[in-house]
């Protein structure tokens, strides 16, 4: 069974860090909400689902992708570009150790799981502020041993790659094409709606997809092409500069 791991919303969140959003009053109560049924979802797409408890001293803890990358064969610890986030990693390590070999990205290279996105056997690493040349040379070292190519791609409009393009399975990259330039050959692009700049995030498990209540445009498109596509509200943490994939670490 797929298992998708997270963690309780930091009663801390209102300190998040925020690069490209304003920062607005978060409601903590309804973010915790929002995050139950994120989870009740995950459970409904047939993750078993561990939640980690909420850890007061880090307010961007809930966003576990950030911490870690998962493979079939390994999990890689990252080295979170936000100096505030590495606390994080421990408690991560832990959960996945039973389930994985684990390697790390050393500093003083950085690099955030929502930079790196693993489309089969080809992983493309965002260049964003988080995230180093020398965290992408790192998980490259790591991965083309073991049969990846590893591409990086440059991010400058937005927090994340994952910000900007998500892998949806089928050969397919769900894309905002006004927050990211680049090509990827041999998979098929399809384009959020223009009105709906948050709508490339979505999360495949198994058959289906998990996306957010606030791109429901590109959610039809999605269907109009096949996919199955379950939405979320998420507009609390979305103030917190968070998206549908970096509340889970699937380990599938
Ligand atoms: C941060 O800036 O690190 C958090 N406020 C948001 C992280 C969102 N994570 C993700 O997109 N993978």
């Amino acid at each position: 069974m797929t298992l998708a791991i997270t963690r309780e919303v930091s009663p801390a969140i209102a300190r998040c860090e925020l690069t490209h959003l304003p920062r607005v009053p978060i409601d903590l109560g309804r973010a915790r909400a929002q995050h139950q049924t994120y989870v009740a979802c995950l459970r409904d797409l047939g993750c078993e689902v561990m939640t980690l408890p909420a850890m007061a001293d880090f307010p961007d803890s809930v966003f576990v992708e950030d911490a870690a990358i998962v493979l079939d064969e390994l999990a890689i610890i990252t080295r979170p570009g936000a100096a505030s986030r590495r606390g994080e990693l421990e408690t991560i390590e832990a959960a996945l150790s039973p389930h994985r070999e684990v390697e790390r990205i050393v500093g003083p290279a950085t690099l955030d799981g929502g930079d790196v996105i693993v489309a089969d056997r080809r992983v493309f690493v965002g260049m964003s502020s988080r995230s180093t040349r020398e965290g992408a040379a790192q998980l490259r070292s790591i991965l083309e041993p073991r049969g990846y190519a590893v591409r990086e791609v440059p991010v400058a409009r937005c927090l994340h790659l994952k910000s900007a393009c998500t892998f949806i399975g089928d050969a397919t990259m769900l894309v905002n094409p006004r927050r990211i330039e680049a090509r990827f050959e041999g998979l098929r692009c399809l384009e959020v709606d223009p009105e709906e700049p948050d709508g490339a995030n979505a999360l495949r498990i198994g058959d289906r997809l998990l996306s957010a209540a606030a791109a429901p445009r590109t959610r039809d498109r999605l269907q109009a092409h096949g996919f199955e596509v379950m939405s979320v509200d998420i507009s609390e943490l979305a103030k917190a500069e968070g998206a549908i994939t970096c509340s889970s670490l699937i380990v599938a």
